[in-house]
Parts: C-alpha cells; sequence; structure tokens
C-alpha cells in the first residue's frame, strides 16, 4: 500500500491505539488526535485497565518509531481550529472518527453525562464533516456508529443500513433502516448516521457508516510484536460484557448476567474490529455514496458468554459462577430474533480470525501475565447505573 494519509481521531482509545498500529504496520501515514477523554472518564469511574497500558507521551515515542505518526492532544468537539488546521495543513486520504464517548451506561447516569455524550459524539462528527467539507471534499469519512442503533428485537433481519420496504402494497425507494436505540449513547450514533447521510447527499461526501457490533479481547498481532497495549476495561461504564466477565471471573465475583441471559447482541473480536476498519480504508465509496454496512464475527446470547467464560477459567483453575440480576437497562430480557446480516464485509474478503473463546482464553493470560492486581476492581464490576 502507497503512504497514504490516515487521520484517526481517537487513536488513544480501545479501539484507536489497536488501528493504529496496524496502519503503521502497513505503512501509512497516521496523524492521530485524542483528548485522553477514555482515561479521564475511567478514572471518573475510579477504574483502570486490566492490562497496563503506556502513557500517550510514551506511546507517542514508540509509535514514531514505527513509521509516520504525529499526535495532536485535541478534542475535536470543541477546537474546531485545531482541527482545521490539521486538516489545511495535510493531504489526508481517510479521516476514522473513533473520538467517541462510547458507553451506553455513561451516557445514561445524569442529564450532564448525557449532554457531554450528546455533544461529543454528534458535534465531533459534525466538525468533521465541515472540515472535509471545506478543505478535504475528496477524503472519505468512516465512522463507528454502532449495531445498537436498530432495535434488538425488531424481529425481521436486519438489513445493513440500506434497504427497501412494502407498505399497503407499494414498494419503497430505498431508505435507511429503521432506527430505535436502546440508549442516549445509542442515539447519539443515530443522529450521527443522518447528519453523515446529509453530508453525502448535500456535498458528495464519500463516507462509510459502521454498525458495529460489540468489540472484545486485546489480541492484534502487532500489539502482540511491539507490546504496545490497548487498554482492557472492566467496569460498569466501559468494560463490554466479556472483557467485563473475565476480570469479574479473576477477581472471583459471580458474572453478573443481565435478566434471564437470553438476550442477543454480535459480537466481534479486537483483531477483527481493526481487519474491517482496514477494509474500509482500502475500498473507497464513489463520491457522494453514504455507504453502510454491519461488522461483528457471530452473534451469542449473554448466557453463551458467561458459560463460555466460566469453561475457560476453569481450564486456568478458577472457578466461577454465574448469577442472574434485574437488568439495569431498558432492554429486552426474553429470546428473541436476531440476524443482522453482515454479506459487505464478507464480499470484501473478511473473515473471521479469533474465536470467542481463543480471544477470552488470551485475554485472562494477558492480565494474569501483567501482574496488574484487578481485585482493587472489585467496587467498579457490580452495576449501579440505572437507565429508569
Ligand atoms: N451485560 C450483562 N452483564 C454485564 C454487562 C452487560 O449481561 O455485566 C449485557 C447487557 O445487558 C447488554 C449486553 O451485555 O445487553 C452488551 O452490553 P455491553 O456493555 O457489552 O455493550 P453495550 O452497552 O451494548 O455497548 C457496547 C460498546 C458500544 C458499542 C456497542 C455495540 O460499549 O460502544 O456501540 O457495544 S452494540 O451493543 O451492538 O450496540
Amino acid at each position: 500500500m502507497g503512504k497514504e494519509t490516515v487521520l484517526v481521531c481517537g487513536c488513544d482509545g480501545y479501539i484507536g491505539s489497536a488501528l493504529t498500529l496496524r496502519l503503521l504496520e502497513e505503512g501509512y501515514n497516521v496523524i492521530g488526535i485524542d483528548n485522553l477523554l477514555r482515561r479521564d472518564t475511567v478514572k471518573e469511574m475510579n477504574s483502570f485497565s486490566a492490562i497496563p497500558i503506556m502513557e500517550m507521551y510514551e506511546k507517542e515515542k514508540e509509535l514514531k518509531k514505527m513509521g509516520s505518526f504525529s499526535f495532536f492532544y485535541s478534542d475535536i468537539a470543541i477546537d474546531i481550529e485545531d482541527l482545521s488546521f490539521i486538516f489545511k495543513n495535510n493531504d489526508i486520504n481517510t479521516v476514522i472518527n473513533l473520538a467517541q464517548q462510547p458507553s451506553a451506561p455513561y451516557s445514561q447516569i445524569s442529564r450532564i453525562h448525557t449532554e457531554e455524550t450528546t455533544v461529543n459524539n454528534i458535534i465531533g462528527t459534525l466538525n468533521i464533516l465541515y472540515c472535509m467539507r471545506e478543505f478535504s471534499p475528496e477524503s472519505h469519512l468512516v465512522q463507528i456508529g454502532s449495531m445498537g442503533e436498530y432495535q434488538v428485537n425488531v424481529n425481521t433481519d436486519i438489513a445493513e443500513g440500506i434497504f427497501e420496504f412494502e407498505f399497503n402494497n407499494r414498494k419503497s425507494k430505498t431508505s435507511i433502516f429503521p432506527r430505535r436505540p436502546g440508549s442516549f449513547y445509542h442515539a447519539s450514533k443515530v443522529a450521527s448516521t443522518y447528519y453523515i447521510d446529509c453530508a453525502c447527499r448535500f456535498w458528495d461526501i464519500k463516507a462509510t457508516d459502521i454498525m458495529q457490533g460489540v468489540v472484545y479481547g486485546n489480541w492484534t498481532p502487532e500489539i502482540e510484536r511491539t507490546g504496545i497495549q490497548t487498554r482492557l476495561d472492566s467496569d460498569e461504564c466501559f468494560g463490554t460484557v466479556i472483557n467485563r466477565f473475565i476480570v469479574q471471573s479473576l477477581i472471583g465475583v459471580p458474572l453478573t448476567v443481565y435478566g434471564k441471559g437470553l438476550h442477543k447482541r454480535g459480537f466481534l473480536a479486537l483483531n477483527d474490529s481493526v481487519q474491517c476498519l482496514m477494509l474500509a480504508v482500502r475500498n473507497i465509496p464513489a463520491k457522494g455514496e453514504y455507504r453502510t454496512w454491519n461488522q461483528l464475527d457471530e452473534v451469542f446470547s449473554m448466557n453463551e458468554i458467561a458459560d463460555t467464560v466460566i469453561d475457560v477459567s476453569r481450564e486456568l483453575d478458577f472457578t466461577t459462577t454465574k448469577t442472574y440480576i434485574d437488568t439495569p437497562r431498558v432492554e429486552v430480557i426474553d429470546d428473541h430474533y436476531y440476524n443482522p446480516i453482515t454479506e459487505k464485509i464478507i464480499n470484501l474478503g473478511f473473515k473471521q480470525t479469533r474465536t470467542m473463546r481463543d480471544e477470552i482464553k488470551y485475554s485472562f493470560d494477558t492480565i494474569l501475565k501483567s501482574g496488574n492486581n484487578v481485585s482493587k476492581l472489585i467496587d467498579v464490576v457490580i452495576p449501579k447505573i440505572m437507565w429508569k
């Protein structure tokens, strides 16, 4: 691949950190922006990454050794001058927007947290779109949306963003698949989808808006080779369910399965998320095209996940149990039909690289080898934030 320039907004986050390594490994020029929000909000939860990570200034030094990397400490939702400066002074081919407040529970804590999420996620996206329009109209936006933009129990197959429907014997023109977000965080993703679709139609922007499932694990070949770890959170807000269960198992508390454990979600390992994002970078949509796809490896129920974590922990001589607790969320609790279509990534060559079991084992190993005292996380792994 040639030396194209990729702007990674949110280069210090869970996915952004791993993606930056892959881009550098493949010879891209990478410009990273981050306001270190994730580090701050995890501290606000009195939590820390179960896998120790470098400070950003240390990571910056290591990333510069890998290739062409420059870092801007900046907030894309506030510091529009910084963002404009970066766009004006660089020939950017792709913008990847991971600079998002990514937690559904965090967005539900209080009015202030809803507002922070809304401003950060929507205004950040709008600022990127305006900079693209003004300084870089030929560049391609890769946006991380969420599978949770769709209603989980919609009871039909979930089309890849755009679809046609029939109503009262008339067939529609193409439309955006119906949305029903499960949290204020997910609502901010829905709003971004509509803003991006508008920008594509109004200003001929090229965009890929990715409906991504729940990401878990911590393996990529570059992380293993360089030792530049990405974070692995387990607190109620920033630990996604598989990562939380792994840490709960290591601490020795029962796995907190919400509801009856029957509800399902789409999941994908970190390495597969990075693989898909690279597919988006390499395969550019047409001018003015709003392209969207569903991005996940497999669908699991919460019981299936908990049982796999319990099994793996047994192989490592841990005794783990699960407990059912009333869901703090407003979400489906009974079994339901859930079938997101994922043809688009498969047509571009996507192949699942990690099974859930392998990835869980690897995360157990990495945390154990790190010697990090995860028992200190005991107070943050139990849910307290209520949707109602
Ligand atoms: N869950 C439990 N026990 C727990 C924590 C969660 O049973 O201790 C269940 C929840 O009921 C939920 C499911 O696990 O149904 C997933 O929760 P999560 O916290 O792993 O993920 P979620 O809040 O859905 O959000 C995550 C990411 C978000 C991304 C989204 C994709 O934080 O950035 O957009 O996954 S999706 O879930 O497909 O919307």
